[in-house]
């Protein structure tokens, strides 16, 4: 049985202040969410901050991006080893923001899995389809090509010491939730993909679904056979709600 992960993706929210009363909100009710295993990705530079805060309770920390590279000449990137340096657990690997926005392709992101890997964290690899793709009938072969990039680097085993996450672009913070069902059907081919490679990782590998994920429609989603938590967005940033998506997932 896996266990339900849900994470929260702050992208480029908050401030020092908000951010201490989020995690304080959190905090405080982070005892009631049973087994729900929780996780919050806050802007690089809160991170120590967040970590700190968050030291004595069960809540993970990750961040939202990492560099393919360890240390050197690379302006602005950050590597696996430093985000270990503050205890993060996890490292958003392929959000559709990194690739629509920055240009980030399926190599590129594969060496960031590959990275995290390398340095003890666990890579949440974003996959999904835009808009444009899913009316042209070719989401199964988005996520694929998504997926297969990571395998052909890293190996099918891999798979199986990391989460991927599910989000259609066109559910992205734009209020549309993918239906249980049209989310069940990808997180069906996503695992059944992998079961054709490796039965054993793709009965442990855990799959979030995320786009508008809200503690409304959570519940739903997360009954669903292959849906195993959500990597949450906008409803991540008020504490009620994140709290209320978490309790979903028992
Ligand atoms: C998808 C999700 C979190 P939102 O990007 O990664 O964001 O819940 O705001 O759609």
């Amino acid at each position: 049985m896996r266990q339900t992960l849900v994470a929260g993706n702050w992208k480029l929210n908050g401030s020092l202040e908000s951010i201490k009363q989020l995690v304080a909100g959190i905090t405080a009710g982070a005892g009631d969410t049973g087994n729900t295993q929780i996780a919050v990705c806050p802007p690089f530079v809160y991170i120590p901050l967040v970590s700190n805060l968050l030291a004595d309770s069960k809540v993970d920390v990750g961040s939202q991006d990492i560099s393919d590279q360890e240390y050197g000449a690379f302006t602005g990137e950050v590597s696996g080893p430093m985000l270990k340096d503050f205890n993060c657990t996890y490292a958003i690997v392929g959000h559709s923001e990194r690739r629509a926005l920055y240009g980030e392709d399926d190599a590129f992101t594969a060496r960031k899995f590959a990275a995290a890997r390398k340095f003890g964290l666990i890579p949440i690899l974003c996959v999904g389809e835009t808009l444009e793709e899913r009316e042209q009938g070719i989401t199964e072969d988005v996520v694929a090509r998504q997926l297969d990039a990571v395998i052909e680097l890293e190996g099918i085993d891999a798979i199986g010491d990391a989460v991927i996450a599910y989000e259609p672009v066109w559910a992205i913070g734009t209020g549309k939730t993918a239906s249980p069902q049209q989310a069940q059907d990808v997180h069906a081919f996503i695992r059944g993909k992998l079961a054709g490679l490796n039965p054993g990782v793709a009965d442990k590998v855990q799959i979030l679904y995320g786009g508008s994920v809200k503690g409304s429609n959570a519940e739903e989603l997360f009954a669903m056979a292959d849906i195993d938590g959500g990597l949450i967005g906008g409803a991540s940033l008020d504490a009620g709600d994140f709290l209320a998506i978490c309790k979903a997932g028992n």
